[in-house]
């Protein structure tokens, strides 16, 4: 059911906390506002914010309180002194944190009488309240989800993953965990071509569409041979990659890099090869990353 009273408090005021509550005020919620540098909620009080001067005051203005802090233990810290003013409102914590930490914030928050959802949010601050911006939630009470969603698709496009108050944080890392692969792939090809004078900027295009061919077919790919447990290929066998890369290796270090971000790829697939997966696909290394096979 739909809440009936759309107001909504919003703890934290950074970069990110702060395009949240601006995109709230602008779909019309009546919004409060704390951080704990009184001086950030200026520019939103400008745009019709409520500044409240303590946490309390702002989680007792509304029923749907949301918090957005620079980490999990910071945001525990936080709110165990508010657990009563909390009790009967619903939490959504949409600070980047583990699973564990989630749950743990689940079960305290359950044991206060506070509805608890875990939000991963999967986009920059300037992406909030924009197409193709999106958060994930989970938690156990998926009614109160079910009842603060309006208010929360006013922040970016919402995704449930599920009654597991830890999934959203285990989506959130996964997906990260993707982006981080590419950012320092692309950190060293930026390197690696700036090594020789090639300026950014006129290397720039090739290198984005040289990545974006490469994961719209990879990510699917390896997916499927994941799934169906087939991961022989004709496309580019482990053997093939462990045999190149050492002139990658070696190149950065001619070129007066460090090679420090890919060295950990070549033990990985020298363990492959070793292992008998001379023959299978880039797919395979995803099965050797569980740490009781290292
Ligand atoms: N910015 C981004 O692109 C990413 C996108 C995905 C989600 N992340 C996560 O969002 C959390 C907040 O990130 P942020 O970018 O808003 O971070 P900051 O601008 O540094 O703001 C941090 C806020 O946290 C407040 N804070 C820190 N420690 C405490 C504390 N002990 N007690 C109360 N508040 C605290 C800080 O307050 P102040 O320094 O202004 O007084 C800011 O309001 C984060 O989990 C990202 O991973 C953002």
């Amino acid at each position: 059911m739909p809440e009936k009273n759309n107001s909504v408090a919003v703890l934290g005021l950074g970069l990110m906390g702060t395009a949240l509550a601006s995109a709230l005020l602008k779909a019309g919620h009546d919004t409060t506002v704390w951080n704990r540098t009184a001086a950030k909620t200026g520019p939103l009080a400008a745009q019709g914010a409520r500044p409240a001067e303590t946490v309390t005051e702002a989680v007792e203005a509304a029923p749907l309180v949301i918090v957005c802090l620079t980490s999990n233990d910071r945001v525990r810290a936080l709110l165990e002194p508010e657990a009563p003013a909390l009790a009967g409102r619903t939490l959504v914590n949409l600070t980047n944190g583990t699973p564990g930490q989630a749950r743990e914030l689940a079960d305290w928050a359950t044991e206060h009488g506070i509805a608890y959802i875990d939000g991963g949010i999967m986009a920059v601050p300037q992406m909030i309240a924009t197409p193709g911006a999106y958060i994930l939630y989970s938690g156990t009470d998926e009614q109160a989800y079910a009842t603060h969603r309006p208010t929360l698709a006013a922040l970016a496009e919402t995704k449930w993953v599920g009654k597991d108050p830890g999934a959203a944080a285990l989506y959130d890392l996964s997906l990260l965990t993707g982006m981080y692969g590419m950012v320092m792939g692309v950190a060293q090809a930026y390197a690696l071509i700036g090594s020789a004078g090639v300026p950014a900027r006129e290397f720039a295009p090739l290198l984005k569409d040289w990545v974006h061919a490469m994961t719209a077919g990879l990510v699917p790919g390896m997916a499927e041979a994941l799934d169906s447990g087939r991961h022989l290929t004709d496309v580019s066998s482990l053997a093939v990659n462990q045999a190149a890369l050492p002139n990658f290796l070696d190149a950065f270090t001619q070129q007066g890099l460090s090679t420090e971000l890919f060295e950990p790829l070549q033990t990985l697939l020298d363990r492959a090869v070793d292992e008998g997966y001379a023959a299978d696909g880039l797919s395979r290394l995803a099965t050797l990353i569980k740490k009781d096979r290292i």
